[in-house]
């Protein structure tokens, strides 16, 4: 029989998450503190709770994708939160991107009460929730993976076992530190290139034929370009990931100079930005700089 799964965070990456676990045919049990954001879920079978601690209680197989650190620990341990909820022998999964530090903590207390705990943060993007596509980094017991594969091959292509309890939010924090620093590399181009009286178009064209070419960069070079960043992936959420691996860097001993200069640079677009953004946005630093 398949396990029941509960969700909490509706947001864009849960509920395209959610949308898959159903069409797979899991019965899913789910929470967001914006009730509203569960309507089409709830039409397409999804029963909707009032509490974390109630989808908990309804789930053999808990996951968790919410902003943040502090959404995090408010979600488990907050008023009527999830932790009060879980079963002895059910499966906590955090796919929300946080420090190795919390997954550590959250892992110890499940284990204190006979709850696993996996930490599974997930690289995407929505593109990739919605297909169905994701690949998961996860750090806990490979036996407990085991248990919730099934799971994950509802919503992902492929999921990589790290290491104990806190390994997947590493390679996460790493892998988004990657990924800030191409994208913001890619406008440092662009803006040199057209300052020089080049098209960008042009910069991309070599770009794609060349060594340079990245997946990431195919998906980010066209919104740089038009200077369109409806959000994917959040530039908020890459923000926080890029101060969370510079903390990581920081409690370490890892220096991270290029890391520490991109984080100054999307601070400065996030804090001037009146709507959400795509982390692509970064491209706007020079427009300003060129005073577009
Ligand atoms: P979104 O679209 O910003 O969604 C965030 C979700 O987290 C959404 O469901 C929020 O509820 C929820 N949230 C945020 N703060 C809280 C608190 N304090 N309590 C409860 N729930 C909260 O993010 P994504 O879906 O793109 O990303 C989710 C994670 O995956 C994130 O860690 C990324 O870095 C990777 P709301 O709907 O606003 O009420």
């Amino acid at each position: 029989m398949k396990p029941s799964v509960g969700l909490i965070g509706l947001g864009l990456m849960g509920r395209p998450i959610a949308a898959n676990l159903l069409k797979k045919g899991f019965s899913l049990t789910v929470w967001n503190r914006t009730a509203s954001r569960a309507q089409d879920l709830v039409s397409q079978g999804a029963r909707l709770v009032a509490t974390p601690h109630e989808a908990a209680a309804a789930s053999d197989v808990l996951i968790m994708i919410v902003s943040d650190p502090p959404a995090v620990e408010q979600v488990l341990w907050g008023e009527k939160g999830a932790f009060s909820g879980l079963r002895r022998g059910s499966v906590l999964v955090d796919s929300s991107t946080v420090s190795p530090e919390l997954a550590r903590r959250s892992a110890a207390a499940c284990a204190e009460r006979g709850i696993e705990y996996l930490d599974a943060p997930v690289t995407g993007g929505t593109w990739g929730a919605e297909k169905g596509e994701l690949v998961m980094m996860v750090g806990g017991a490979a036996e407990t993976l085991k248990r919730v594969e099934p799971i994950f091959g509802a919503i992902a292509k492929r999921w990589f076992h790290l290491g104990p309890a806190g390994a997947g939010q590493t390679v996460k924090l790493a892998m988004n530190l990657l990924l800030a620093l191409e994208v913001e590399a890619l406008a440092e181009a662009l803006a040199l290139t057209t300052a020089g009286g080049v098209a960008g178009e042009r910069l991309v064209e070599v770009m794609q034929s060349s060594m340079g070419r990245a997946p990431v960069l195919d998906v980010k070079a066209p919104l740089l370009l038009e200077r369109k960043y409806p959000p994917s992936f959040p530039l908020r959420l890459m923000h926080k990931d890029l101060a969370l691996a510079l903390d990581l860097a920081k409690q370490l001993g890892v220096s991270l100079p290029a890391g520490s200069a991109a984080r100054d640079v999307y601070a400065k677009i996030l804090n001037s930005a009146r709507e959400d953004l795509d982390y692509a946005a970064i491209g706007r630093y020079w427009d300003k700089a060129a005073g577009a």
